[in-house]
């Protein structure tokens, strides 16, 4: 394998958030996006100061809890020292845990779910790298499923409408919005921040233009959101600025108009749907008292009664587009705007049409709206699970801190396993989950806590293990995902920062210590496991007649493009045209307004069909602001956060919130000031930005920032960064889902007038001297 730091040439290499080329000019590493790319992501520019940041781990560490007293529960995770080790040193150590976790209690007390978006390349993908591992060489562990994205509708769509995958990457085409939508209603809108990324990496950013094309082909895009940056200034002429979390009443009251205007497509209600009748009984007040009109949804969406109305009434005769945005199923209910969106597009006939009906999260990541390519790209197998067991994956602090208690999860009652040793590579806990004081008493419950990452991230200072790992312009790997036509070869750039070994590596010399090295690796070095995952994608160009490189062409040209399908719809459409000979693979073959499946399971926080339930955080004197804590623009998620472009949008090396001027003026804020944002759960400082951009009564603040306590000896310490979960409330959608709501609390803020804590996320910690245990001295 080639490593030439100082090597001048420019290489290829890929991002979930975009392909681009580095090259050495001058010891300084440049990023170039790739010149096809008509809307590159900034975020590539995080990479060059990332590479030698002080953030990154060098060597590997162990917790001197953990040494001094063994595997065992431990609230010093977070707050105690460690102690540097030689690889050879630390994988017998932690070979030999993993060893004993087994041998006493079964892999069903490992938790190896390691949720996290890790970085672009297949071979590398370090969820893969993990599961294979524990798989190979410890038979299995507990895993979790589904996301922090799409919690809520993973499991709901497949009751109401069909494959998950299905509905959001074949049912909607950007291609046909441009030609044929008349007008899209974005609930929570189309943020190029977010469609800036896919996972597994993109070429080409398009939804910009093509939103841009269809505004001036004359489509209408109204955004719904409390945030008008969710939508492009240059197609955002109708924002709608609902309470967040309300966009379920306005959908009823929009379905309630179009009822007593008989502008409903009755028709299509009979042929191609399940439980009209049931849903419409709700609507119209029939079953609880309560009509679903304007009047009732303005009440609750701060809108006007007029507003609603006028907004219904110009949808029929057109070709209308009802968007979700993820980010409003993941919120308590979540499940309900994905349902009722889904009511709202059979009910004015337009489920299936090209460019019409319901578009779950488009624009919400690049991945969904774009075509599927023809030939299958490289993935990692990742072997048999021999456990059973799982969790719902937001539910991760409720099993640590309850094993063995009972839950409910779509229609089954299940038992939270009891986890031992919890093993992460390639996610960062303590950005993406929610309630994070809790999540630290949940994570002082096990035995041992090992993580893989590139930097100090706050799930790193809590382990007991802390493996440095390489970051993808370390190593070699192939960028692809099945929705971008590029293949990318993902050269290396730079030699591993310190000692820092791939996961791949890491994993090989726990599997030889653990007699499964042959299975793991199957004999294969990364560069062999290259041409190996190659293999199908050039097997299957080959058989289209394509005349396709061989690896090392393919290697030595930077990429290749794959061909790809036509947009056809997908099932939805094919049930559209013929429901009888295509039904839907749901429970009644239609699409389901009412389900009979969710209605039989008798949960209350998600009955039978779509309904406006209060959620949990309400605003009150003590809280009266309701947080949104969404996507970061300037990095993906917490990826990178100490990078150039990242830092360069933080002020006073702060994260930045937003709120309005009212709120604002009544506390005395100005803009640049930096805020304390508070609730029972905790509390973070922020700068803020004063702007009208942001509806009254809310405060926005991204995810991402590293988790900085300010005294991590107190329970419930200060975060002197700006990251929101330490404020977001740990519980699940439903009872249906169990998905993430973090999308949305309550909170009070103020303007924070103490001296200033000094940002200390980034600083690596200072091993301390330690006396090797005697066994490992024993052993030498
Ligand atoms: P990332 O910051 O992407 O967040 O949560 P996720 O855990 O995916 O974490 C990836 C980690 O992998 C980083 O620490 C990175 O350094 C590390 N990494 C990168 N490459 C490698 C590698 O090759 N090997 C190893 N071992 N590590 C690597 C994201 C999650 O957050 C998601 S998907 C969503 S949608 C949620 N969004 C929200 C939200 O909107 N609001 C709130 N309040 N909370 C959320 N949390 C969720």
């Amino acid at each position: 394998m080639t490593k030439q730091p100082n090597d001048n040439a420019k290489k290829s290499h890929s991002s979930h958030w975009g392909a681009f080329s580095g090259q050495w000019v001058d010891g300084k590493l440049v990023i170039t996006p790739h010149p096809i790319d008509p809307d590159p992501n900034p975020i590539i520019q995080n990479f060059p100061e990332a590479l030698r940041h002080k953030a990154r781990i060098a060597k590997p560490m162990v917790r001197r809890g953990w040494l001094e007293n063994g595997p065992g529960p431990d609230d010093r995770r977070g707050r105690d020292a460690f102690v540097e080790m030689e690889w050879d040193e630390v994988l017998d150590l932690l070979a030999g845990e993993l060893k004993r976790v087994k041998d006493a209690y079964s892999a069903k007390a490992i938790y190896g779910g390691s949720y996290g978006w890790s970085s672009a390349g297949r071979f590398h993908h370090a969820q893969s790298q993990i599961h294979r591992f524990l798989n190979v060489a410890l038979g299995g562990y507990v895993r979790s499923v589904n996301s922090y994205s799409a919690g809520a509708s993973t499991v709901l769509i497949p009751h109401i409408l069909g494959n998950y995958e299905d509905m959001t990457r074949r049912n909607i085409g950007w291609d046909e919005i441009v030609e044929h939508t008349d007008i899209i209603l974005a609930f929570g809108g189309m943020n190029t921040k977010n469609s800036r990324v896919a996972g597994g990496g993109i070429s080409k950013h398009t939804e910009h233009r093509d939103m841009i094309a269809l505004s001036k082909r004359g489509g209408e895009l109204v955004l719904i959101s409390p945030l008008k940056s969710d939508l492009p200034d240059e197609v955002n002429q109708d924002w709608v600025a609902a309470r967040p979390g309300t966009d379920v009443a306005l959908m009823l009251g929009i379905a309630h108009t179009a009822v007593m205007d008989g502008t409903h497509d009755r028709a299509f209600l009979a042929s191609h749907t399940h439980g009209w009748n049931t849903f419409e009984d709700y609507l119209m007040g029939r079953s609880d008292g309560q009509p679903k009109d304007a009047a009732w949804a303005a009440a609750i969406t701060g809108l006007t009664a007029d507003a609603i109305l006028k907004l219904a009434r110009r949808l029929p005769g057109k070709r209308a587009l009802f968007v979700v945005a993820h980010s409003l199923q993941r919120a308590k209910h979540g499940e309900q705007p994905v349902w009722m969106a889904s009511v709202l597009s059979a009910m004015f006939g337009q489920s299936g049409l090209p460019g019409g009906g319901f578009g779950y999260a488009l624009g919400a990541i690049a991945n969904y709206g774009r075509h599927q390519n023809a030939v299958p790209i490289a993935g990692l197998p990742q072997g048999k699970n021999g456990v059973s067991e799982f969790i719902p994956v937001a539910r991760v602090s409720d099993m640590l801190l309850n094993p063995g208690a009972p839950f409910e999860y779509n229609g089954a009652h299940m038992t939270y396993p009891d986890i031992k040793l919890v093993y992460w590579a390639g996610g960062n806990p303590f950005h993406h989950h929610q309630d994070l004081n809790r999540l630290r008493k949940a994570f002082a419950q096990v035995d041992t806590l090992v993580v893989h990452d590139l930097a100090w991230t706050a799930s790193a200072r809590h382990a007991d293990f802390v493996l440095p790992c390489t970051m993808s312009l370390e190593r070699e790997d192939i960028g692809s995902s099945q929705t971008d036509p590029m293949m990318v070869a993902m050269h290396q750039m730079a030699e591993p920062f310190g000692d820092a070994r791939d996961d791949y590596a890491i994993f090989t010399g726990l599997s030889e210590r653990l007699g499964a090295a042959d299975a793991f690796t199957e004999g294969r070095t990364p560069r062999e496991w290259l041409k190996h995952l190659y293999q199908p994608t050039y097997d299957g160009l080959k058989a289209k007649g394509i005349d396709a490189p061989d690896f090392d062409a393919f290697w030595a040209a930077g990429e290749v493009m794959l061909p790809q399908l036509p947009l056809d719809g997908g099932t939805l459409r094919a049930f559209r045209e013929d429901p009888e000979g295509t039904p839907l693979p749901t429970t009644s073959g239609k699409i389901e307004i009412t389900s009979d499946t969710i209605a039989s399971f008798g949960y209350d926080d998600c009955p039978g069909h779509p309904v406006w339930l209060t959620p949990e955080d309400v605003v009150d004197a003590a809280n009266p602001l309701q947080l949104v804590a969404n996507q970061p623009a300037s990095r993906l998620h917490s990826q990178l956060d100490f990078g150039g472009h990242s830092s360069a949008e933080k002020r006073r090396g702060r994260e930045v919130a937003r709120m309005h001027p009212i709120d604002a003026d009544a506390r005395g804020i100005k803009d640049g000031d930096i805020i304390r944002l508070f609730n029972q759960r905790g509390a973070c400082l922020a700068s803020v930005v004063v702007t009208e951009d942001v509806m009254a009564g809310v405060v926005q603040l991204p995810t991402g920032a590293y988790y900085d306590p300010e005294d991590p000896n107190e329970e419930k310490p200060l975060c002197v960064h700006g990251n929101p979960n330490v404020l977001t409330r740990d519980t699940g959608t439903s009872r249906l889902a169990q998905g993430c709501t973090g999308q949305l609390t309550v909170v009070n803020v103020e303007k924070f007038t103490g001296n200033l804590p000094p940002i200390q996320a980034y600083d690596p910690p200072v091993p301390v001297i330690w006396p090797r245990p005697p066994k490992l001295e024993a052993a030498e």
